[in-house]
């Protein structure tokens, strides 16, 4: 039986410091199957189109550009309560309030370089997984 999907990106940040690897296995050791997996880069407006939701907040503009400014590693990940269990993996978004054994905990910088992406809900799951992925990608 296939669970459901989550979409995640290593930002840039931890692709920079040489940390898809150690990601990526803890990813694959919490119980997710990797299901698309891609290393590219965002450009600004493709980063603001996939933050549209936090265009209000104060961090978008920092936020976009960030994320743009060099290589992500995006995936798709599929696991029963994917979204979920992959966000109680990746931790908190302050790294400083992030659980022992989390992404976060161990990888990240701060609340903007916090190492890696996940999906809030199925519904975004799905439409962030489609903006990087086509469907012959994703086995
Ligand atoms: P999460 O990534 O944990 O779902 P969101 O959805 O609140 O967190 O925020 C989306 C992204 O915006 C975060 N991953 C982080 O990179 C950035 N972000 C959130 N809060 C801040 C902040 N106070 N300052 C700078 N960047 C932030």
């Amino acid at each position: 039986m296939t669970g459901t999907r989550t979409y995640t990106m290593i930002k840039p940040e931890a692709v920079e410091k040489g940390l898809v690897g150690a990601i990526l296995a803890m990813i694959e050791n919490g119980g997710f199957r990797i299901v698309a997996l891609k290393k590219t880069q965002l450009s600004k407006a493709e980063a603001g189109k996939f933050y549209e939701v936090h265009a209000e907040r104060p961090f978008y503009g920092e936020l976009v550009d960030y994320m743009s400014s060099g290589p992500i590693v995006a995936a798709i990940l599929e696991k029963d309560n994917a979204v979920a269990d992959f966000r109680a993996l990746i931790g908190s978004t302050d790294p400083a309030e992030a659980a022992e054994g989390t992404i976060r905990k161990a990888f990240a910088e701060s609340k903007a370089k916090n190492a890696v992406h996940g999906s809030d809900s199925d519904e975004n799951a799905e439409i962030e997984g489609n903006f990087f992925f086509a469907g012959r990608e994703k086995y």
